[in-house]
């Protein structure tokens, strides 16, 4: 019987010795551990031995043998686990030589750029920042802008609503904000004049996007409390504002327009040093019907208000044909503006 245990043994040790792989291996153990494997079959033989002598001492080779074919499944399972580990890294090894002795820094987008050079400027000519909810209530983006339901310049603005219901059951008096204009209001009531600030941010409307527009775009508003504001001071303010960020060759007009917003109203140009004009956004003197909504006697108070398109700008500072290619994240594309 102890040929048969080291014969099994050693048969056993071999086969370990030439599986090539994980799955031989599991094989293997069932086969040559299990209870129809050789030695386990010997054991049941142990009962047919005669003297206790024999008995033990094939009992204790049997265990023997197990433990040696045991510890040698662990040592091939060990060394073939690592060889399939190294195979797999080395088939996920990525080449990043060409990124070697070639550090590159990341920068701001195009957008942010201009968000943060407009913010610069108006800080510069003494304004603060200050800011307002993306998703408004119709009060605080149409109402309180004295455009009340029904009015026929909403229409212009193609709102996107947020499903809400309230509690008296009206629906969609909740939408995304369409322009940066109710933060003059939140302004007003929640600080004293004299006001001074510029709300930059993110707006939205059910715009097709083509060359000049995007559903989702960037305004900054202004908005000047105070006693005595006149139109003049809107025309200076937009002039000094044109000359710092675009640059000593531009210059600026105003245009008459019309906002319900605002009495008188202008639409807001300036003239590139080749003496074309390009149209930048809308102005004119806060309406006293606004100035009430925002908690203001207009007989004390006046002022003024502008609103532009911060992409428009980015657009047009940096000579961009097209506003959607500032959004499809081609690296190539934002890579020339770092
Ligand atoms: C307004 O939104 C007014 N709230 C501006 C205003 C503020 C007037 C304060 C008076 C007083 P308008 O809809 O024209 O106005 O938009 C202003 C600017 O936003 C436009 O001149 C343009 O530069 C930009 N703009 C408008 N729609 C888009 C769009 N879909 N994509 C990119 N820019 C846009």
């Amino acid at each position: 019987m102890l040929t048969d245990i080291t014969a099994a043994r050693d048969g056993a040790l071999a086969d370990i010795e030439v599986a090539a792989t994980l799955d031989d291996i599991a094989a293997l153990t069932s086969r040559l551990l299990g209870k129809k494997g050789d030695l386990a079959q010997i054991k049941t033989r142990l009962g047919q031995l005669e003297s206790i002598d024999e008995k033990k001492s094939a009992g204790q080779a049997i265990n023997d043998a197990m433990s040696a074919v045991s510890s040698a499944l662990d040592d091939r399972r060990a060394v073939l686990a690592a060889d399939a580990l190294s195979a797999r890294v080395e088939a996920e090894r990525l080449d990043l030589t060409e990124y070697v002795g070639k550090p590159t820094r990341g920068h701001a987008h195009l957008v942010t750029q201009a968000w943060e050079r407009l913010e610069d400027v108006f800080i510069g000519l003494g304004f603060q920042v200050a800011e307002g909810p993306e998703v408004e209530t119709d009060w605080h983006n149409f109402e309180a802008l004295n455009m009340g339901e029904g009015h026929p310049a909403r229409g212009e603005f193609d709102t996107l609503f947020v499903d809400h219901v309230t509690p008296d059951g009206k629906v969609g008096t909740t939408l995304l904000r369409t322009h940066t204009s109710p933060v003059q209001i939140r302004t007003m009531i929640e600080s004293e004049p004299p006001i001074y600030i510029v709300a930059p941010g993110r707006v939205f409307r059910r715009d097709t996007p083509d060359a000049t527009h995007m559903p989702v775009f960037h305004q900054i508003e202004g908005l000047v409390i105070d006693r005595d504001i006149t139109m003049a001071d809107l025309a200076g303010t937009i002039e000094a504002f044109t000359k710092a960020f675009f640059g000593s060759d531009f210059t600026s007009r105003l245009r008459p327009s019309y906002f319900p917003f605002t009495e008188p109203s202008a639409e807001f140009d300036i003239q590139r040093p080749d003496g074309s004009w390009i149209e930048l956004g809308g102005c004119g003197m806060v309406h006293p019907n606004v100035l009430r909504a925002g908690g203001l006697d207009p007989e004390e108070w006046s002022g003024f208000a502008f609103g532009f398109g911060i992409d428009r700008m980015a657009k047009e500072r940096h000579g961009v044909e097209d506003i959607r290619d500032m959004y499809t994240n081609d690296i190539r594309f934002l890579e020339q503006f770092s």
